[in-house]
């Protein structure tokens, strides 16, 4: 086989790559180690920033999100027994929308399907040849078949576990890393959401965040210990500790009900550099994964995605290789912003197995600050709804 863009990784980043790119006319071909069916039952991001709106719509697959999707205007932080309301509207002028992952991915794979572009789902020991030199290739087995794929570049979509970063040599490639000593225990639950707004919520329990998908489907998450299971916590001893983490007049609004879904996400921040080799470029969580506090993962792999489509557009439409020359560093310097905010916003709400009384005390200024301070409130707001492309 032979296409212009080999797309590694059929999740989020390389469904949005390859719709961009097809209605530019620019051949390629996803390949995906798991089913469409077993993509669609991750339940992770809620939250889009308008640029990646602005980037569904261009892809011709905004028509369920600008008719289901919520704009949000705000969102409220607490404390304790105390909260406040961020408004980015009257901040920025922006808003967030909540529209879930799940089905930005439900929508990129039903107008893949209807352009009948190729996808090879269930791909097993994907191998990316000569991505340093002119002609790379990419080898594969699907159905106890091997195949072969020639292309003029690779996108490498796939993620954290993937195999598109582990094909940059190690003496080119850095990466930093931070691991947190504590995971988020997320639910979801036919139920009406707590409150219209999302809540970020900092106890001496430990971090709460109330979310939601629609009007009645919500999605909530406590900081959890490392080593705890989804099974160690039953759905009652969930809300228990979820409504103890709350403030308490707007937990006597919490709706409780059965979980449809219940897992347990390690928090990370991670940056590989550079995001490009050769004629291989990384996107997304295959360069770069946050903590989720600040709704950051998705949104930052959609700007990956918007520096790599243009990039490939001049390329191909006039022949200039500046775009994706200059990728990895357009791409980095806002991926490290996000990374920063995420974790600050991490830093700012949870509580640390060592955290000194004096570390409590430096917590709660920041967040008295962020309370009282219209500057912070804005520079917030700047980064929840995100840094321009
Ligand atoms: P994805 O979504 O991980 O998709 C990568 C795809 O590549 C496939 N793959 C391979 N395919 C072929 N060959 C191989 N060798 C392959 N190896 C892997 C995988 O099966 C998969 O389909 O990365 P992408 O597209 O870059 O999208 C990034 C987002 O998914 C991610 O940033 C966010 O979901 C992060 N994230 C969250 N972000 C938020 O903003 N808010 C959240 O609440 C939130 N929750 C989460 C999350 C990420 C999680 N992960 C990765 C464990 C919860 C979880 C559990
Ligand atoms: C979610 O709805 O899953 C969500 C929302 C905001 C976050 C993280 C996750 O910061």
């Amino acid at each position: 086989m032979k296409t212009s863009v080999v797309i590694i990784g059929g999740g989020p980043s390389g469904l949005l790559l390859g719709q961009l790119l097809h209605r530019k006319g620019i051949d390629a071909i996803v390949l995906e180690r798991k089913t469409r069916e077993y993509v669609l039952t991750r339940i992770r991001a809620g939250i889009l920033e308008t640029g990646l709106v602005s980037l569904l719509r261009e892809a011709g697959v905004a028509d369920r999100l600008d008719s289901e999707g919520f704009a949000h205007e705000g969102t409220i932080i607490a404390l304790d027994d105390e909260e406040f309301h961020i408004s980015f509207r009257d901040l920025t002028g922006t808003d967030v929308i909540v529209y879930g992952q799940t089905e930005v991915t439900r929508d990129l794979y039903d107008a893949r399907e209807a352009a009948d572009a190729k996808t090879i789902f269930n791909v097993e020991d994907v191998v990316i040849n000569d991505a340093d030199g002119d002609a790379p290739f990419v080898t594969f087995n699907v159905d106890g078949k091997s195949q072969r794929i020639d292309c003029d570049f690779v996108a490498g979509c796939d993620g954290f576990h993937g195999v598109s970063r582990q094909t940059i040599p190690l003496d080119v490639r850095k990466e930093y890393e931070k691991v947190y000593p504590f995971g988020w225990l997320g639910i979801l639950s036919e139920t009406p959401p707590v409150n219209e707004e999302l809540i970020y919520s900092n106890s001496d329990r430990g971090f709460a965040l109330c979310s939601m998908r629609n009007q009645n489907l919500s999605r909530y998450y406590i900081q959890c210990s490392l080593s705890d299971s989804p099974d160690d916590w039953t759905d009652e001893a969930f809300w228990e500790e979820l409504r103890r983490r709350i403030p308490s007049h707007l937990a006597e609004n919490l709706v409780a009900g059965p979980s449809i879904e219940k897992s347990i996400a390690p928090l990370r921040s991670f940056v590989t550099e550079p995001m490009r080799w050769g004629r291989l470029f990384l996107c997304g969580d295959a360069a770069h994964i946050v903590p989720p506090t600040g709704a950051k993962g998705l949104n930052t792999a959609a700007s990956d995605v918007h520096y790599l489509y243009n990039g490939l557009l001049t390329y191909y439409q006039d022949g200039d290789s500046s775009g994706i020359d200059s990728y990895s560093e357009k791409a980095l310097a806002r991926v490290w912003k996000a990374e920063r905010f995420s974790w600050a916003t991490t830093n700012m709400l949870h509580r640390y197995p060592d955290q000194s009384e004096f570390d409590l005390k430096m917590q709660r200024a920041e967040i008295e600050f962020l309370r009282t301070n219209d500057a912070a409130q804005r520079a917030f707001a700047q980064n929840y709804v995100g840094l321009p492309y």
